[in-house]
């Protein structure tokens, strides 16, 4: 894997990566496909809308079909039929949102299946070895994402586990290295100190990336906004700095600005599904009984497949019908208005006005018709 920087704009910068099985332009967002599939959506159609790269999930794969299955099918990308880059998260988040009666000691962590309740133990060594059964282009360590709020000396002693287990998870790989990479993750929640020392730690270990994991879990925005700040500068220049679960387009704007190159959430594809459209016009939700004779495309300035054929009052009266192509048709149209906003980015930083586009685009996030 290659990281080429092509062009900075203050700290905001315009790169690219160089993968086997394609290059992905960033900033990037990698919508996500938790089963191995983002929902609603062929393949065909993420790749048409312009998206580069996909994220997934190790232990929903895991769990289900299991990483021996898809390795025997053939790996990830022939499984799933997505022929470009791959991101697989370590399962050190899902873990502990989705598992129950989690137990974590030096070796690892012990879970609960969300699915039948089946018992599970994984080590760093183990979330590497699914991860290269399944084949990802991009595999992350498993670490422990500290809840907020947490005490600092909680924080601290968790750091100390997530760093050994980046070692270890380091050690593991080289000892099956392939063409794979592997992303680092740095936690120490809300507190600077901790977070540079985990920089430190994580970059002593040196990763192909890294990522800030352990933001955005409820803590206050200002929190957030001053750990990117503060701590984005300090992750290596020359490798992909990865915001993880992040995908509020005003956060990406301060991520952005900061140094921050990849990105994915679950916002555009959940609020599809659940009505809430993004437009140029800000944000509104389409259930509205506003809508119900309203004849206009969804969004005048969008090209994507839904605003060039349907109408508002149609897309209301599929989400009242709870109709499948409901969520079809928003998912386009929120992942379109997306990959746009991430189009323009680039372009703006390559123009060297990222700070217009800034100021432009928090106006228009700011307006919430919903
Ligand atoms: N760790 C991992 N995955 C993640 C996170 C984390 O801290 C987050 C937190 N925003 C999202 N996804 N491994
Ligand atoms: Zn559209």
């Amino acid at each position: 894997m290659r990281f080429k920087i092509l062009r900075k704009d203050g700290f905001a910068r315009n790169a690219l990566i160089e993968t086997k099985r394609g290059v992905i332009h960033t900033p990037a967002f990698m919508p996500v496909g938790t089963n191995g599939t983002v929902k609603a959506m062929t393949p065909e159609e993420i790749r048409e809308i312009g998206y580069e790269i996909i994220l997934s999930n190790t232990y929903h794969l895991y769990l289900r079909p299991g990483h021996e299955t898809v390795k025997k099918l053939g790996g990830i990308h022939k499984f799933i039929n997505w022929h470009g880059p791959i991101l697989t998260d370590s399962g050190g988040f899902q873990i502990y949102s989705l598992a129950s009666l989690r137990k974590i000691t030096s070796q690892g962590v012990e879970f609960r299946s969300h699915i039948d309740g089946s018992l599970h133990f994984i080590t760093p060594e183990k979330a590497i070895e699914i991860q290269l059964a399944l084949g990802s282009d991009i595999m992350m360590v498993l670490d422990e994402c500290v809840p907020y709020p947490a005490e600092k000396e909680y924080v601290e002693k968790s750091l100390k586990l997530t760093a050994d287990w980046a070692k270890r998870s380091k050690d593991y790989f080289e000892k099956h290295r392939n063409d794979q990479a592997v992303f680092g993750i740095i936690q120490g929640g809300i507190y600077d100190e901790l977070r540079q020392k985990a920089v430190e730690e994580i970059v002593k270990t040196g990763f192909d990336g890294y990522a800030l994991g352990g933001l955005s879990v409820g803590e206050p925005k200002e929190d957030m906004y001053r750990v990117i700040k503060n701590i984005a500068p300090l992750m290596p220049e020359e490798k992909p700095r990865y915001l993880m679960g992040v995908g509020d387009l005003m956060d990406v704007l301060h991520a952005v600005e900061h140094g921050i190159d990849m990105f994915d959430c679950v916002i555009p594809t959940r609020n599809a599904r659940n009505g809430t459209l993004f437009t140029s016009q800000g944000r509104i939700s389409i259930k509205r009984s506003e809508f119900k004779e309203d004849n206009s495309p969804l969004d005048p300035d969008c090209d994507c497949y839904t605003c060039r054929n349907y109408t508002k009052a149609f897309l209301r009266h599929l989400y009242m019908c709870r109709e499948i192509l409901s969520m079809r048709l928003n998912t386009i149209h929120n992942l379109y208005f997306y990959c746009r906003f991430f189009e323009k980015m680039r372009q703006a930083i390559a123009d060297g006005r990222f700070q217009d586009f800034k100021k432009e685009w928090m106006h228009v996030l700011e307006k919430n018709f919903s």
